[in-house]
């Protein structure tokens, strides 16, 4: 047997770990890796609102230790940082971990001259189908937003619409090809929620865009975790006739069990899984087949490696991947997941918010979109760079996401 890291099981060693904070337009925390042969790999290390935790965790507790370690050893260095810590799962370690892991990957396919889908097993399909975002104020200027994507090719919108007295509703704003619901300043801004008044208004939205434009478009809808079990299967059974491709986060999934009520009541497929960091979290929707689609994403849920493993479990269920891919998951991530959806047996759709054009410049990439379907760089490793010298331009500023109360105050889910 060859010992661990004797010259003929090694590759190269990492010589340098840094972590970089950047604030073009919005949060990023990245980690940059680089071995004694001068190749470096970045990783997303962002966690919407939360940033200097993780940003701390690794640059007190794990940089340290990877200092000398084998680049070529993911999965080794995968179970380092995750049982090593002791500590296990949560967004912060998880978060840590899968900016390392997704670094790692980056430098062995810089080592290897090959995108890193080619070394996830290659192309299991030509592109990767993304969804877009329409959202307005009210039905009508939804329904106009659903034309914007349709016309740049998109062949998915998720459709968001103001609800009547509510002043703010999650996923409704000015801007409309990206959408950033962290609001600089100390502490949280706050929202009001109103179910009655949401479950009331929201079917009207999907008559008005499914009258317009007919079948062809897949639609969804982000619940972002605001009702109850039995509340979300009236929703997706009033909906069912508009044929969602899913609806998302109905219900929050610490309890796994709760999507069993809803599924006993709704063929509305579910997607869920954004704020999920491990396997665990799905254990039980997945083998119980309670969801459709699983939306973890590499930088929340330890990175390529851990998040492969996810995807594979699924595959066994019939469920299929929905990565999230909001504007708070920076290019590195979104790089990243490209090159695992091409290559999953069970990719079903990839959420892409554009970034600002700020924040393109930080971190120069090659995917590109055309005619509904993102596409990874075919250079060596991720395809995606951060300029560090633009970044540092860019100091952070704290911008924490909202605290949602219902009508009387109590406070809600998010
Ligand atoms: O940081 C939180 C956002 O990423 C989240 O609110 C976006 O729900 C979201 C989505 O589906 O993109
Ligand atoms: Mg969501």
């Amino acid at each position: 047997m060859t010992e661990p890291g004797t010259p003929s099981s090694r590759g190269s060693r990492i010589v340098d770990a840094r972590v970089i904070v950047t604030c073009p337009g919005r949060n990023f925390v990245t980690l940059k890796l680089t071995t004694d042969d001068g190749v470096s790999g970045i990783g997303d290390a962002t966690l919407n609102g939360r940033e200097l935790a993780v940003a701390s965790y690794l640059q007190d507790h794990v940089c340290p230790a990877l200092i000398g370690r084998d680049s070529s050893r993911i999965e080794d260095t995968w179970h380092y940082l995750y049982k090593g810590a002791y500590w296990r799962r949560g967004p912060v370690t998880m978060t840590a971990i899968a900016a390392v892991d997704t670094a790692l990957w980056d430098i062995l396919g810089k080592v290897a001259g090959l995108p890193v889908y080619q070394l996830l097993g290659g192309r299991a399909r030509e592109g990767v189908t993304v969804y877009g975002h329409a959202n307005g104020r009210d039905i009508p200027e939804v329904v106009d937003q659903v034309g914007v994507y349709l016309e740049l090719g998109y062949k998915a919108v998720r459709v968001q619409v103001g609800v009547p007295g509510l002043p703010v509703v999650y996923g409704v704003s000015d801007d409309k090809l990206f959408y950033e619901p962290a609001v600089a300043g100390a502490a949280p801004t706050e929202a009001t929620w109103s179910t009655e008044r949401y479950l009331h208004h929201v079917p009207a939205l999907f008559e008005a865009v499914r009258d317009k434009y007919g079948f062809d478009v897949r639609l969804l809808h982000d619940v972002h975790h605001r009702l109850t079990p039995i509340e979300a299967a009236r929703l997706g059974k009033r909906v069912e006739e508009y044929q969602l491709y899913w609806l998302e986060d109905p219900t929050p999934a610490e309890s796994q069990e709760a999507f069993r009520l809803i599924r006993q009541h709704t063929t509305t497929p579910i997607a869920v899984g954004e704020v999920f960091n491990s396997i665990w979290d799905c254990q039980q929707l997945i083998t119980e087949q309670l969801v459709d689609f699983i939306r973890a994403t590499v930088v929340h849920a330890g990175g390529i490696t851990h998040l492969r493993r996810i995807f594979n479990l699924a595959e066994l269920y019939q469920v299929r991947s929905g990565s999230h891919g909001a504007t708070d998951l920076s290019p590195v991530c979104m790089a990243a997941a490209l090159h695992l959806d091409l290559a999953i047996p069970n990719f079903g759709l990839q959420e892409y918010m554009r970034h600002s054009a700020a924040t393109d410049e930080v971190f120069p990439h090659g995917y590109h979109f055309a005619d509904g379907y993102l596409h990874p760089a075919e250079t060596p490793g991720l395809g995606v760079e951060i300029d560090e010298e633009l970044a540092a331009r860019y100091p952070y500023s704290a911008a924490p996401l909202p605290v949602n109360r219902l009508l009387d105050g109590s406070v809600h889910s998010w």
